[in-house]
């Protein structure tokens, strides 16, 4: 992948991307990530969790707070759902000037099965007052970010938090969650980037003021500057990506296939509404041509899409790019902010196509 990076990724980048991996994008093939290779983003540590004495607290603006073991949180209705996860900082590495962070090129992104119990139902339950305006949901890792220590928090509005997609989840792909998705519980809130889905949950807080803790209100915005406010990150815009074709070359990952036709493939999704058309480039972006999409995975997950290129030898760039049912169009470069989030900017693979 051609890169446009303005200096050398820093030992403390280096350091965050040996700890979250991506998807290796050839595990697009799989419908659903098999569990080891969906992209994992964890901003301080991996808490350790004795299940035997966890307890998930649910209180704040309610007539019944609850104390929920994980084996009560099993005992209630099971749904599970397909969803594509994907950071909202996916890209970032990409934005010139870098912005320092969790270097992500284009493969934060994963789909899983989920199985868990409905978050509508446990707010029910404990009835939350008229006056309550939002869910705020605390794990239980701490650490300091922007110079402010806290546990990592995030909060939704009530009537996000009641919409009947958004569950508490234990399992993931039918196995209990492993340590680094969150053991033994977290949010899910399918169609909104990673940041939302708290892993490691230990409370449910309902509250009557909009939550101004630091992962919500001072990260997670597209800004110009650390001085504005700007605008708070919450779906996923559109993304389409493809399988590298052929084999790469082991350092630059430039792409070789032989001359002839070429079976191009990838994924589509978007947190605004369906894929409704995938386009393919062979020119760097110049000219575009309609990919056949299939139907989404679920009404959270993505699509696959296929391309038949009838390749010459030469030199090429292939990108793809998704439009969504909201009409939103993938670039073919996002506009920089200094949080480096939302880079939906279209995929550039290059290929070098040999003479048979
Ligand atoms: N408690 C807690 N939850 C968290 C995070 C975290 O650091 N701590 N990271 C968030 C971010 S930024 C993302 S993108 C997703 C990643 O989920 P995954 O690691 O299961 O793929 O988890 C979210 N939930
Ligand atoms: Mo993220």
């Amino acid at each position: 992948m051609a890169t446009e990076l303005d200096a050398q990724i820093s030992l403390e980048e280096l350091q965050l991307a040996a700890r979250n991996h991506g998807l290796p994008l050839e595990a697009l093939r799989h419908d659903v990530t098999p569990l080891g290779l969906h992209y994992l983003l964890t901003h301080f540590d991996i808490p350790f969790v004795d299940a035997a004495v966890w307890k998930l607290e649910v209180g704040g603006s309610v007539a019944r707070p609850l104390s929920l073991s994980l084996d009560d949180l099993k005992a209630r209705p099971a749904v599970t759902r397909r969803v594509t996860l994907e950071c909202a900082g996916n890209g970032r590495a990409l934005y010139a000037p870098r912005v320092l962070s969790q270097p992500w090129l284009q493969e934060a992104v994963g789909t899983a099965e989920w199985t868990g119990t409905a978050l509508a139902s446990v707010l029910d339950e404990a009835e939350a007052g008229e006056s309550a305006v939002e869910a705020v949901f605390t794990g239980l890792d701490r650490g300091i970010q922007g110079d402010v220590e806290h546990l990592y928090e995030r909060s939704l509005p009530l009537e996000e938090a009641r919409r009947e997609e958004v569950i508490l989840a234990y399992a993931i792909n039918g196995q209990p969650l492993p340590p680094q998705h969150g053991f033994p519980l977290r949010v899910i809130v399918p169609g909104w980037y990673g940041m939302t889905h708290v892993k490691w949950l230990q409370a449910i807080t309902v509250v009557t003021e909009p939550f101004t803790g630091w992962q919500q209100d001072v990260a997670y915005h597209v800004r110009e500057s650390e001085d504005e406010q700007g605008m708070p990150v919450t779906r996923i815009l559109p993304r389409a990506l493809m399988i590298p074709p052929g084999f790469p070359e082991f350092l630059s990952r430039t792409r070789f296939v032989d001359a002839g036709l070429v079976h191009l493939q990838g994924r589509a999704w978007s947190g605004w509404g369906a894929v409704e058309r995938v386009e393919v480039s062979t020119d760097g972006g110049a000219t575009w041509v309609d990919a056949v999409l299939d139907d989404p995975m679920g009404e959270f997950a993505w699509s696959a899409w296929t391309f038949d290129w009838e390749a010459q030898p030469g030199e090429y760039e292939l990108s793809c790019r998704a439009t969504d049912a909201a009409g939103n169009i993938q670039p073919l470069a996002a506009d920089w902010n200094h949080d480096g989030v939302c880079n939906n900017g279209v995929q550039r693979v290059g290929v070098v196509v040999r003479g048979t």
